[in-house]
């Protein structure tokens, strides 16, 4: 190749975390587009293409380590959805078990059985403000770089709106294997908790599961636990917590039916 007909590009800056997910706009596509027409057809027409530049034009050429909220408004505009009362299903430290839930349970919706979620789930972008395209190279670690980067500042956004859409009773699967069963800087304890509007949700349940074959605790009387139903008192509304609800310890069965704790079941 000519010397000349090289086109010389701007170093793009080097990040510690894992840079954008190869072929992030199709699977950007390809997810809207399976969502709308397979998963739920019943939410009515969205146009995918205007979905996607707008989710691209929210980090595109722009620093990783500057993204706001108002960035993803207009992408949050065009993927608004109604999540029926009483059917919003919250999770923390838990992702794995409560998506396997709402998939046999169909009525119940994550955020990532919402339009959004569902395409965002998994993936990492980031842009760079030298250059009009994505950096495949890395992105913004939360921790070693930046905390306002363009996918942790996505999540609280959408999880923002997810918790102030919801309305009636509401549930969160939290994972009582774990110390902080309630950690008050989760997406869930920090975000979540915080824009759930008591005029509208009446309830918040909690489902606190522990692993198969663990130790036996009760979770639901623990201080990380006690200290999640004090912040909703304060903010006027009402908890329950029920520990190893059975619909999902059943699940948890199937994947791992050997220990005592399953024998009831199979
Ligand atoms: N939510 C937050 N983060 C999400 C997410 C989501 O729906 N989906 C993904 N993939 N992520 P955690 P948490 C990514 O500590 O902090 C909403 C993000 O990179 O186990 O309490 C959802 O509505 C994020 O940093 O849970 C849910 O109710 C981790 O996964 C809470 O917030 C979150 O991992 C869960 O957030």
């Amino acid at each position: 190749v000519p010397v000349g007909i090289l086109m010389w590009r701007h170093p793009l800056q080097e990040w510690k975390g894992k840079g954008t997910t190869a072929h992030f706009y199709e699977i950007l596509l390809g997810r809207c587009y399976t969502y709308t027409q397979i998963v739920r057809p019943e939410l009515g027409h969205k146009d995918c293409q205007k979905i996607g530049k707008a989710f691209t034009t929210a980090f595109l050429s722009k620093d990783p380590c500057s993204s706001t909220e108002q960035d993803y408004q207009p992408l949050l505009e065009l993927t608004a959805q109604t999540v029926p009362c009483n059917k919003t299903l919250f999770w923390s430290k838990s992702s794995q078990l409560a998506h396997d839930y709402t998939r046999v349970q169909g009525d119940l919706f994550t955020l990532e059985d919402t339009l959004l979620g569902y395409m965002a789930d998994g993936l990492k972008w980031c842009g760079d403000p030298r250059s009009s395209e994505m950096n495949y190279q890395s992105c913004p670690d939360w921790r070693e770089d930046c905390s306002n980067n363009s996918f942790s500042v996505f999540w609280n956004a959408v999880s923002k709106r997810f918790a102030e859409d919801a309305c009636g009773v509401v549930h969160v699967v939290l994972n009582g294997s774990i110390s902080n069963t309630f950690d008050e800087r989760s997406t869930f304890g920090r975000v979540e908790v915080f824009n759930l509007r008591p005029e509208k949700v009446h309830q918040l349940q909690a489902w606190v599961m522990h692993d198969v074959g663990g130790v036996h605790s009760d979770s639901c009387s623990s201080s990380s636990v006690n200290n999640l139903k004090r912040i909703l008192k304060e903010r006027s509304i009402a908890f329950s917590c029920q520990n190893n609800y059975g619909p999902i310890r059943l699940l948890q069965c199937v994947k791992n039916p050997e220990p005592s704790s399953c024998r009831f079941y199979v």
